[in-house]
């Protein structure tokens, strides 16, 4: 993508993210609806479809070419990854949005024939926008955070999961989960995709890892996460695809192997 065009599409993301942001801080406390999708615990409330809609009106006024992907369905039918295309989670982290008043966020990636150009993650509440640009590095509220490269081992990590991971599963052997819970640092669990991946791209969380996230979870942590020489893979080593949901490793790569190798073992 040419910079002048990705410069343009930078700026307005920007604006219409913190625009957003304003309107969701100021309906926070207000009693809108809440229903649930795909069972009792997961989530959604007039102000996640609000939210998107608002970014499906500015981009479709203002970039009629562009393409939208959007968690609850104002985006299009999208079966490839030709042109550009807006992946956007409104509300990511839409329970602690509900119960907590904080801890979640507006996550976008801006992705060109494939290629991740752009992402933001809003923490909404805090006020902190992290950034990636392709090539250019990745900011946390317009300060540029540092490259992974400090040495870390698994001993000495914080790895953010999600506690049901320990627990019996069809999809993970918990036996090395539990293992890996015991052998590292510590663990988190923060309930938004997008802002561990934030967490992981700051360094302050060594690695993420969950069995199930749509495209709009995990497209703008993805540019994120690269652009400080960080690897984000399946949990089976695999690439991940845009197009559909995966399970996810986003990781510092020193630990990459040993958790892929050693702690990982998918059923
Ligand atoms: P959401 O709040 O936008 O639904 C919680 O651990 C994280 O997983 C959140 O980022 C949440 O996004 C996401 N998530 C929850 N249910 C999901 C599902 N059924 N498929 C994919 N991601 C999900
Ligand atoms: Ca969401």
């Amino acid at each position: 993508m040419n910079k002048t065009i990705r410069q343009n599409i930078y700026n307005d993301a920007e604006k219409w993210i913190y625009q957003a942001g304003k309107l969701i801080r100021e309906q926070i406390h207000d009693n809108y609806q809440i229903d649930t999708k795909s069972n009792a615990n997961d989530l959604v409330t007039e102000v996640d479809r609000s939210t998107e809609q608002f970014f499906a009106e500015k981009i479709r006024e203002t970039y009629p070419s562009h393409h939208i992907v959007g968690e609850e369905g104002y985006g299009d039918k999208v079966d490839s990854l030709d042109g550009t295309i807006w992946i956007i989670d409104p509300i990511d982290g839409t329970m602690n949005f509900v119960h907590q008043k904080r801890n979640f966020a507006i996550s976008i990636g801006i992705y060109h024939d494939g290629i991740g150009e752009i992402g933001f993650i809003y923490n909404v509440m805090d006020d902190v926008l992290y950034t990636g640009i392709k090539g250019e590095g990745a900011f946390r509220n317009g300060q540029r955070l540092a490259q992974l490269t400090e040495q870390v081992n698994l001993e000495t990590s914080i790895i953010a999961l999600n506690s049901s991971l320990a627990c019996e599963s069809k999809r993970i052997n918990e036996k090395k989960v539990q293992q890996l819970i015991k052998d590292c640092r510590g663990t988190r669990s923060y309930g938004s995709a997008a802002l561990e991946f934030a967490y992981v791209a700051e360094g302050i969380v060594d690695a993420y890892l969950t069995m199930r996230l749509a495209p709009w979870d995990f497209a703008a942590g993805l540019i994120l996460v690269n652009e400080v020489g960080g690897v984000t893979v399946q949990a089976n080593g695999q690439p991940v695809n845009l197009l559909e949901k995966n399970t996810i490793l986003t990781t510092n790569k020193q630990i990459q192997h040993q958790l892929l190798d050693t702690y990982i073992d998918l059923k």
